[in-house]
């Protein structure tokens, strides 16, 4: 398989043995390239408040852009282990948790079509909390609504265009309320 770009989100609100989320998300960032995968571009850290809102501490979020010979289950796989290596447990849907790694994106492909992301897309918020997709969705069904996604991920592709919304990050980022961007704070 060729190498295949891909979009990628990270998140902790919880300590590990890496130290606090920062260290956390850099020292995840330096495993990639012990996975196979090259990190071509990684976003400044943010201080982000938590989601739901007094759900648990502020989370530190972080972007990245990697290339990797993997297909995006493949990839999912590989993020799954490192939040494994970080002490990730899964337990609570949303829950806190030491490390998350999602896939933003892989370029314009949607996975596995455009029915299942918009259905997924377009889930109510007290189904969202409950439900987690039992297969990959690509892009992320929720990436266009969250700063603490669109702020750094904006550092890395600012011009990435969404499949299926047609926008670009940068975009996506306007559409945003001001307040909810303004509390994505950088750390460095
Ligand atoms: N899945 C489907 N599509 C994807 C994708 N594109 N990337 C499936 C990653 N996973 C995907 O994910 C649940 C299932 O979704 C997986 O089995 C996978 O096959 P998970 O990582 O096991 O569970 P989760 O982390 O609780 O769900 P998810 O969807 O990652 O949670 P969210 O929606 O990302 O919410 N507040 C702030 N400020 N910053 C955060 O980073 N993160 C969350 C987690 C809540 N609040 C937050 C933050
Ligand atoms: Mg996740």
């Amino acid at each position: 398989m060729s190498e295949q770009h891909y979009l990628i989100a990270l998140g902790g609100n919880l300590p590990s043995e890496a130290g606090a989320p920062e260290a956390t998300l850099r020292a995840a960032l330096t495993r990639f390239p012990q996975m196979g995968a090259r990190v071509l571009q990684a976003s400044r850290m943010y201080r982000t408040p938590c989601f739901p809102a007094g759900a648990g501490p502020d989370y530190v979020n972080a972007a990245a852009e990697l290339a990797v010979e993997a297909n995006p289950a493949e990839l999912l796989q590989l993020l799954h282990e490192l939040e494994g290596a970080f002490g990730r447990a899964r337990d609570q849907r949303w829950g806190q948790r030491t490390l998350d790694l999602d896939l933003l994106a892989a370029g314009a492909r949607v996975v596995p079509d455009e029915v299942t992301y918009t259905a997924w897309q377009g889930l109510p918020l007290e189904r969202q909390m409950r439900d987690a997709p039992d297969r990959l969705i690509l892009p992320h069904p929720r990436l266009h609504e969250r700063a603490f996604v669109l702020v750094p991920l904006n550092d890395v592709a600012s011009g990435w265009v969404h499949p299926v919304l047609k926008r670009t990050v940068a975009e996506m980022l306007s559409d945003l309320p001001g307040d909810a961007v303004a509390e994505v704070v950088a750390l460095d």
